[in-house]
C-alpha cells in the first residue's frame, strides 16, 4: 500500500477505537494511512483470558471496516500475517518502508510500556493526548501538586465542579456529594431482575474465536459463550440496556454479591468504555439525562457517575503522576505465590470459588467481588503483589495496567504504601456474610473464629493485623481493630494465630483449602 504524498502513519491501537478521538481526530483522510495491527507482543504479555483476546480483536477488525466504509486508508495486521512483526513498533516500521510516509501521528498509549516503545522507535513521531478522559493530566497533576495524601473524594468534588455533571449551581444535585450510605444492601434472588443482553457472534467475531482458539485455547477462561458487544452500536445498546433496566437499582445493591447472579445491577461497560467504543462524556450524560427526565434516583445517578468522573478519572491520573514502575511497588513486602485456586484449582472457599468460576465463564466480576472476596484474600494471605497484578491484568475482559494496576497494586493490595487509599481494603467473612448468600453453601462457618471449620477469611483477618501492627496501629482509622483485638481473651488470639498459620501452610503444600 502506497501512502499520499506526504502522508503519515495515524496509529490505532486496540484500546483506541473512539472515532474523532486522540491522532484520529487530527489526521487527514485524504493523506494519511490508519494503521491498526494484532501482535503478539500485545496478546501475550500477560495469559489474557480468550475472551479478552476476542474481544480486542473483534472490536479492532469491526472497527477497521467502519473506518474503511468512512473512506479511510487503512493498513491493517491480522495476528497470522506471515510478515507480521510481532510488535507495535514493528508494524509501524514495517508500514513506514512500504508506504513511504515519514512520520507517525499516535494518541498516547494507555500503558508506560508502549509510551516507552513509542519514544525509542527510530522514526519521527508527534504524540497527542487521550482527550477522551474527562480530566487532562496537568490538570490531574495541578490539583495533586503539594498534597499529603490523594483522596478520591476530594478529586471527584473538583471533577462534579468542572464538569456539571449533577450540580445545581454551585453546590452538589440534592444537597449531598456522596450518597453512599443509601447504598449499601445486600441483594436477594430475583428470576424479574433483567438479565445481561445477548450478542450473537457474527462472522468476523466467529473466525477471530477460532483463531484464537488455535492460538490461546490454553489460557485460563472459556472462550465461549462469547456474549461481548464488539461494535459501536453493541456497545450503545448495553448502555441503552442498563440505563432502561438497572440504572435506578444500581445505587442500592452495587456492593451486593450473588452466587447464582454474577452481575446483578451493574453496567457491564467497562471494556467497552476502555475500548473506546464507548466515551465516559457520553455515558454520564446517558445518567444526567435519565436523572432529569425523573426516572433515577439521586443516589443512584451520583452512585454511577461517582465512578465515572471519580475513581476511573482518578485512578488514571495516578497511574499517569506515578510514572512507570507503578505495578512494581510492594510496600507490605508479600511474597507468597498466588494459589492455585485463583486459576480455577478447586477451593473450599464458596465465595473465592464462584467469583474465580464466574470469572472464568464470563471474564468478569463486579468491583467489591474483585475487592472484598479476590483481592481481600490475596493481601490478607500476603501474596507477592506483582502475581495479582498479572492475574487481574489476565483474567478480565475490562483489564488495561492504566486501570487495573492502580485499582490492585494501589487500593486493593496497598502496595503503593497508601497513595491511593489510606488504610487497607482486609475485612473478616462478616462483611462477605453480610452482602452476599455465599456463606450458606460454604464448607467454612463464617460463625465460627477458630479452629479447623473457622472461616479462614477471619482467622486470617487478624493474623494480617498481627503482623503488620507496626505500620498501622497508628492509622487512626485501624486503631480501633487493634483495640477490638487486644480486648480479647489471651488464649483465644494465640490459637487464632496458630490456626492461621496452619491454614497458611496447608495451603502452601497444595492441600485443600
Ligand atoms: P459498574 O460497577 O457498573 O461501574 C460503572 C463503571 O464505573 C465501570 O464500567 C468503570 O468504568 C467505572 N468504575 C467503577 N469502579 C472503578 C474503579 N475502581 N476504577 C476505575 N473505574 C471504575 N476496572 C477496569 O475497568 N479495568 C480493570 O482492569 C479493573 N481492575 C480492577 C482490579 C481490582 C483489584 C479492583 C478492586 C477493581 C478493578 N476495576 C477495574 C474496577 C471495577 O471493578 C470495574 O471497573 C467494574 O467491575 C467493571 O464492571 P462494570 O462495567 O459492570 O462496572
Ligand atoms: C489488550 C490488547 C490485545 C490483547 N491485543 C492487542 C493487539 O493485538 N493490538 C493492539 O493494538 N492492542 C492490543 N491490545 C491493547 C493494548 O495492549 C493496549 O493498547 C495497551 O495495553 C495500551 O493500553
Ligand atoms: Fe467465604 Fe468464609 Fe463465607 Fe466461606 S464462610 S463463603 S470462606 S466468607
Amino acid at each position: 500500500m502506497v501512502s499520499a504524498r506526504g502522508g503519515r502513519l495515524v496509529l490505532v491501537l486496540g484500546d483506541q477505537l473512539t472515532e474523532g478521538a486522540g491522532a484520529l481526530g487530527r489526521a487527514d483522510q485524504s493523506r494519511d494511512t490508519v494503521v491498526m495491527a494484532e501482535v503478539a507482543e500485545e496478546t501475550g504479555y500477560v495469559p489474557h483470558h480468550p475472551q479478552k483476546i476476542v474481544l480486542v480483536l473483534s472490536a479492532m477488525r469491526q472497527f477497521a471496516a467502519r473506518l474503511r466504509d468512512k473512506g479511510w486508508r487503512v493498513a491493517y495486521t491480522r495476528l497470522d500475517d506471515r510478515d507480521n512483526t510481532g510488535t507495535i513498533t514493528g508494524e509501524l516500521i514495517r508500514r513506514a518502508e512500504a508506504t513511504g510516509a515519514h512520520s507517525v501521528l499516535a494518541t498516547q498509549p494507555g500503558e508506560w510500556r508502549l509510551r516507552q516503545a513509542l519514544q525509542d522507535m527510530p522514526l519521527r513521531i508527534s504524540i497527542v493526548p487521550d482527550d477522551r478522559f474527562l480530566c487532562p493530566p496537568d490538570v490531574f497533576a495541578n490539583w495533586a501538586k503539594g498534597r499529603k495524601s490523594l483522596r478520591m473524594e476530594h478529586f471527584y468534588r473538583l471533577m462534579r465542579k468542572r464538569t456539571g455533571y449533577l450540580m445545581q449551581g454551585d453546590a452538589p444535585a440534592g444537597g449531598q456529594w456522596n450518597y453512599d450510605h443509601d447504598n449499601r444492601k445486600p441483594a436477594r434472588d430475583d428470576l424479574l431482575r433483567e438479565k445481561p443482553m445477548r450478542h450473537a457472534p457474527d462472522a468476523i467475531v466467529q473466525e477471530v474465536i477460532a483463531l484464537v482458539q488455535r492460538r490461546f485455547g490454553g489460557h485460563f477462561g472459556a472462550i465461549e459463550p462469547f456474549n461481548h458487544a464488539t461494535t459501536r452500536r453493541g456497545a450503545l445498546a448495553v448502555l441503552r440496556h442498563f440505563i432502561a433496566h438497572h440504572l435506578a437499582e444500581f445505587g442500592p445493591y452495587q456492593d451486593a454479591m450473588l452466587a447464582r447472579d454474577p452481575f446483578l445491577h451493574h453496567a457491564l461497560i467497562a471494556p467497552y468504555l476502555n475500548l473506546g467504543l464507548l466515551t465516559p462524556a457520553e455515558v454520564c450524560d446517558a445518567v444526567q439525562q435519565a436523572h432529569d427526565d425523573g426516572a433515577i434516583p439521586i443516589n443512584s445517578a451520583e452512585g454511577f457517575i461517582r465512578q465515572i468522573i471519580g475513581w476511573r478519572e482518578f485512578v488514571r491520573g495516578i497511574y499517569d503522576l506515578h510514572g512507570p514502575g507503578y505495578a512494581d511497588q510492594n510496600a507490605l513486602g508479600h511474597g507468597r505465590r498466588l494459589p492455585a485456586f485463583y486459576w480455577g484449582e478447586p477451593t473450599k472457599m464458596a465465595c473465592v470459588s464462584a467469583v474465580v468460576e464466574q470469572t472464568r465463564v464470563h471474564a468478569y466480576a463486579h468491583h467489591i467481588q474483585r475487592l472484598m472476596v479476590t483481592g481481600n484474600l490475596a493481601l490478607l494471605a500476603c501474596v507477592d503483589p506483582q502475581q495479582v497484578h498479572e492475574w487481574y491484568l489476565s483474567v478480565y475482559a475490562d483489564a488495561y495496567e492504566w486501570v487495573e494496576a492502580p485499582n490492585t497494586i494501589g487500593m486493593s493490595q496497598f502496595a503503593d504504601g497508601g497513595v491511593l487509599g489510606s488504610k487497607p481494603y482486609v475485612s473478616s467473612g462478616a462483611y462477605i456474610a453480610r452482602m452476599s448468600d455465599y456463606c450458606s453453601g460454604c464448607a467454612y462457618d463464617v460463625k465460627v473464629r477458630a479452629g479447623t471449620d473457622a472461616c479462614p477469611f477471619n482467622l486470617l483477618y487478624w493474623h494480617f493485623l498481627d503482623r503488620h501492627r507496626d505500620r498501622f496501629e497508628g492509622n487512626a482509622r485501624m486503631a480501633p481493630m487493634y483495640r477490638t483485638w487486644d480486648r480479647m481473651d489471651a488464649d483465644h488470639r494465640a490459637r487464632v494465630l496458630a490456626d492461621a498459620a496452619s491454614w497458611l501452610k496447608r495451603l502452601d503444600a497444595g492441600g485443600l483449602v
